[in-house]
């Protein structure tokens, strides 16, 4: 599904994140850079020794990527130049903040995007997996942060996707999307 806000393209594809064809790629990471399952350890072995070795530098020259942040390293192996890596909230019953830190890796992600020079990215389904954030939630969160920075004109990549592992997250961003 595709769907534009303003001069932004959104398109939602269900899939594997560490095939696609875009300049950037987002990591659902965690805030200490070490890597762990899901997601962030498809990207790691796809990408290889490179993205390892940039991750393990960040932490130790800034101590890693607090929640809600962003990093960039190499995009190593993939096709991607680039993966931007976020972490996002651990899902607590939605009162620690979750939806603000949630939008915040969406936005520090596409402001690092921007500044690189980055037109087109990809983002996974942040924090709905191990981190138990509600995919209906979370997509909210994501769509909505995106329509509104495309409606307020900010300096974004132009092609931005959402490649979606399962039928249930897909089927939820395809709701969502739908309503925005
Ligand atoms: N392509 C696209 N999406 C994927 C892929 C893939 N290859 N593999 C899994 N997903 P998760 P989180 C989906 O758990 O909740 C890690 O250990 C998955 O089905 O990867 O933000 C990190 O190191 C789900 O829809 O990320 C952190 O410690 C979505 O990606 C922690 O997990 C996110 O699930 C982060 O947890």
């Amino acid at each position: 599904m595709k769907k534009q806000f303003e001069d932004i393209q959104i398109e939602l594809i269900q899939g594997d994140i560490t095939k696609a064809s875009v300049d950037a790629i987002i990591n659902a990471a965690n805030k200490e850079l070490i890597g762990g399952g899901g997601v962030d350890g498809a990207i790691r072995r796809a990408g290889g020794p490179e993205v390892v070795k940039e991750c393990d530098n960040i932490r130790a020259t800034q101590g890693g990527c607090p929640t809600g942040s962003a990093v960039i390293t190499t995009g190593g192996n993939l096709f991607a130049k680039h993966i931007i890596h976020t972490a996002g909230p651990i899902w607590e019953g939605g009162i620690k903040d979750e939806p603000t830190l949630l939008s915040s890796c969406y936005k520090e992600s596409l402001f690092l995007a921007a500044k690189n020079e980055i037109n087109s990215i990809a983002f996974p389904s942040i924090s709905t997996g191990i981190y138990g954030y509600p995919i209906k939630k979370a997509a909210h969160v994501a769509l909505k942060t995106i329509k509104e920075l495309a409606e307020s004109r900010h300096k974004i990549p132009t092609t931005i996707q959402f490649i979606l592992f399962d039928d249930i997250t897909y089927n939820n961003y395809v709701d969502v999307l739908t309503e925005l």
